[in-house]
């Protein structure tokens, strides 16, 4: 079934010159369909909205500030089975961990670092692209 999932380079990946117009290039080559597009910044508020589910986590202060450390970049993403499509291109949340060929293999430094992130599903890719793109 074709889908539609929510991607995001992250500010840290933006911030470096040529990544995110090669992970474009790469979205391109691998047979999403940048359905949506846009270079923005969180507000504290929305970061923290975007990634309510973690809210109780150890992490949630970290990842905020560094979603809100610069400009991000978000897309919204067609292809067959996309949201599980995109989440393998992406590779492990840890790039340590993750598999070469991957985004967060080569354009990733560590887990905070991650440079892009993908919803993890059908309901969550919905919530995500409503918030970003009012689709
Ligand atoms: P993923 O779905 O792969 O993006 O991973 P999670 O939803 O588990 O985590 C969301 C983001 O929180 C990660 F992309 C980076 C950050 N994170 C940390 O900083 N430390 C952790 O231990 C786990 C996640």
């Amino acid at each position: 079934m074709v889908e539609t999932t929510c991607a995001i380079i992250k500010p840290h990946a933006v911030q470096e010159v040529g990544t995110s117009g090669a992970i474009i290039e790469l979205i391109e080559r691998n047979g999403f369909s940048i359905e949506h597009m846009k270079k923005m910044k969180f507000t504290e508020k929305d970061a923290q909205d975007f990634y309510a589910i973690h809210k109780e986590r150890p992490f949630f202060g970290e990842l905020v500030d560094n979603m809100i450390a610069g400009p991000v970049i978000v897309m919204a993403l067609s292809k067959e089975n996309a949201i599980q499509e995109w989440r393998d291109f992406m590779g492990a949340t840890n790039p340590e961990k993750a598999t070469v060929g991957t985004l967060r293999k080569m354009f990733g430094e560590n887990i905070s670092y991650n440079a892009t992130h993908g919803s993890d599903a059908v309901d969550t890719a919905r919530r995500e692209l409503k918030q970003l793109f009012n689709v």
